[in-house]
């Protein structure tokens, strides 16, 4: 902290323009509140915006989730998503190689899905324990996503289904090896394809999958930087500056 500076600045001529004018005190309040929003939000010895850019590292642990999924018109048989002719009901799944470590919500009738990583239910409990306050749950519990620990060429499995009792149907089979992935907001793109049959002994299974997923948005937070991510989404949400 530059102490000469701040001596300059008490000494200027606009802080005694705004003592005189009634203004100083809501001046130095709005800088408090501004001072402590950088302290929290950028605790770092660089200037760089937090959970941005960065590549994985292997063998770090990060939670990894999807914030949008928007799929085609139709599925990828090229048929109407829903015989009532609604939208799709959209999930996710997310696999580490054959395990799955994470299911999302369903998000009923809509082409566009969305979800955050806290539930909606734990938002209150959330603020509390972010305040300072002891929650009733452990933090992992809240988190929506699931928790990966990076390989060299190890990928994040992603199936994206439309969930019907009876005409479920693949939106999308993908594959997101880590290596192209970064801290942040990830976006990726694709062009619609129908399935090759002919696989399996039967020369009946799909063979190479199709793809109705026009966009995906993929969040990457390391684990241990997870709390100061979400206090960061809780201000831009609440504090607007
Ligand atoms: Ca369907
Ligand atoms: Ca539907």
């Amino acid at each position: 902290m530059d102490f000469q500076k701040i001596k300059e600045f008490f000494g200027s001529e606009r802080v005694t323009e705004l003592l005189a004018s009634g203004w100083f005190f809501p001046a130095v309040i709005v800088g408090v509140i501004l001072f402590g929003t950088m302290l929290l939000g950028g605790g770092r010895d660089d200037n760089k915006e937090p959970f941005t850019g960065n590549s994985l590292v292997a063998g770090r642990t990060y939670y990894i989730w999807v914030g949008e999924i928007a799929v085609y018109d139709v599925d990828w048989s090229n048929r109407a998503w829903d015989s009532n002719g609604t939208g799709p009901d959209l999930y996710y799944e997310l696999y580490s190689g054959n395990s799955m470590v994470f299911s999302s919500d369903v998000r009923t009738d809509t082409l566009v899905a969305r979800w955050t990583p806290v539930g909606i239910d734990y938002m209150d409990e959330l603020t509390t324990m972010l305040a300072g306050g002891k929650g009733k749950s452990s933090f992992e519990e809240f988190i929506q996503a699931g928790l990966f620990k990076a390989t060299v060429d190890g990928e994040v499995g992603l199936r994206m289904k439309d969930n019907d009792f009876i005409d479920s149907t693949w939106a999308g089979l993908w594959g997101l090896p880590f290596e192209a992935l970064h801290e942040g907001e990830n976006v990726f793109t694709a062009e619609y394809s129908a399935p090759v049959y002919g696989g399996g002994d039967s020369g009946l299974e799909v063979q190479t999958n199709g793809n109705a997923v026009q966009s995906v948005v993929v969040y990457v937070i390391p684990a241990d930087g997870m709390v100061d991510y979400l206090k960061l989404q809780l201000m831009q949400k609440h504090g607007g500056y």
